[in-house]
Formats: C-alpha cells, sequence, structure tokens
C-alpha cells in the first residue's frame, strides 16, 4: 500500500520535491496535497493546496503519516527548521527524497526528512543528519559530516573530510576544501571557496572566503 504525504510549504523549493515524487516514487507514494498560509495557491504540478499548518493534526488523524519539508530558504534555514520541528513534534514521519539521478554511496549515512536533488553526489562515509537539503548537482566528498537542517546549494561542493555544523548554509557554487569547518549558523555565500575554519553564525563570501 503507498504511503499518505503532505507536503509543508509549496513555493518554488517544494516543486522540485513534488516533480520529483511524481515522476519516480508514485508507486510508494500518495500525495495527498500541501499546507502552505498563502491563501491565493490553489495547485502545483496537480497536487492540490489542503489548507495552513494549522489543519497538520487533523490530517495525521485522517491516516496521512507521512510528511516533507517543501521550504527550502536561501541563506536563512529558520522556516525550514521550524517547520521541520513542528511536523515531526506532531508525529509525521518525515521521508526522504532522494533523486534516483543522485548518486548516493551505500556507505553514506542518512537522517531523517533528507532531500537529495538530482546530480548531487554524496561519497563513502559522509552522515547527514536530519532535514539537510542537498541540492541539485552538489557534491559532498567522502567522509563530510553535515549536521541537522544544513543546506547545501546547486553545485557547491565540500571537500573530503569537511564538517557543516548545525543550521548552516553553503552557497550556489561554493567550495570547501578539505578538511575545514563550517560552523553552526553560518553563510558561505555563492561561489565562495573557503581555505579556512568559518566561526559560528559568520559569513564568509568572495575568494578566498572572507568575513563580511
Ligand atoms: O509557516 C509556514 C510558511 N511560511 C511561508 N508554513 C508553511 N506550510 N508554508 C509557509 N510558507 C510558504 O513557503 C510560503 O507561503 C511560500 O509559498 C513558500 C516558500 O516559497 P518560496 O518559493 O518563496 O521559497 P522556497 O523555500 O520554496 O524556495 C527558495 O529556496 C529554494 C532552495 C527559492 O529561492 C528557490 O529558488 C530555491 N531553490
Amino acid at each position: 500500500m503507498r504511503e499518505r504525504i503532505v507536503a509543508i510549504g509549496g513555493g518554488g523549493h517544494c516543486r522540485v520535491l513534488l516533480d520529483i515524487l511524481l515522476n519516480h516514487f508514485a508507486h510508494r507514494f500518495e500525495l495527498a496535497g500541501f499546507v502552505d498560509p498563502d491563501v491565493s495557491l490553489r495547485q502545483m504540478l496537480g497536487i492540490s493546496r489542503l489548507g495552513d499548518d494549522a489543519i497538520l493534526p487533523r490530517l495525521l488523524q485522517e491516516g496521512i503519516a507521512g510528511s516533507f519539508i517543501g521550504v527550502g530558504g536561501v541563506a536563512n534555514n529558520s522556516l525550514h527548521q521550524r517547520l521541520y520541528h513542528r511536523a515531526a513534534e506532531l508525529g509525521f514521519r518525515m521521508i526522504n527524497v532522494i533523486h534516483p539521478q543522485a548518486i548516493v554511496s551505500t556507505f553514506a549515512q542518512l537522517g531523517n526528512g533528507v532531500q537529495v536533488f538530482p546530480g548531487a553526489i554524496i561519497n563513502a562515509g559522509v552522515t547527514l543528519g536530519n532535514n539537510v537539503i542537498i541540492n541539485t548537482g552538489a557534491i559532498v566528498e567522502h567522509d563530510c559530516r553535515v549536521g541537522d537542517h544544513v543546506h547545501i546549494a546547486p553545485a557547491a561542493c565540500l571537500g573530503g573530510g569537511v564538517v557543516v555544523e548545525e543550521s548552516a548554509f553553503v552557497g550556489m557554487g561554493a567550495r570547501v576544501i578539505q578538511q575545514r569547518r563550517v560552523g553552526r549558523d553560518a553563510v558561505v555565500g555563492a561561489g565562495a571557496v573557503v581555505l579556512r575554519d568559518v566561526r559560528a553564525g559568520e559569513t564568509v563570501v568572495g575568494v578566498p572566503a572572507r568575513a563580511i
């Protein structure tokens, strides 16, 4: 039997997730709809808006037991993080959405609510926490440790053994050389090249990356 699931958030990030689920996982999941506070939204890719977050407990009671966070956010993971905690606390099973054309080593460990987009590569020995986004074409080299709620944006690259702590954001096309650490809540700007550790809460940009 297919698992009934609901998307939380119905913007651009959700569109990519719906596309993956509808095209590749229709045999496993039945998309009941999405919840979003924007009342002007009706449908996305044929999937209906069911209401706002207030209806989530009722959906659970109706047997919609699975969910995923459809909000990505750029440089700010707070909404993505808050919605994940709320859904998990309510009791939803937070599903992983892994595009079949992503390469994920069988020697990588993935948490719950993990999203891996087309063309991403995750090599052996990697650990991804809960609610992590590895966006389109991003590379996570061997033995990286990526904390909860981290977002690695499209085409970003983490060298071997990099640690990205909870809720940090690595922007599009950024590169972090091997063995460096990106601290909790830090932001690495698009295209930056990180040669030294980035402190918690710090924003770095440029080549080589410097704090701003
Ligand atoms: O509290 C909320 C809430 N607040 C905003 N609950 C729920 N369920 N949904 C919420 N939203 C909704 O998230 C907004 O009403 C809006 O429909 C959606 C955010 O859509 P948006 O397209 O603005 O952002 P996104 O996070 O889906 O996509 C951004 O981040 C991605 C990683 C975009 O910049 C994309 O281009 C990017 N790829």
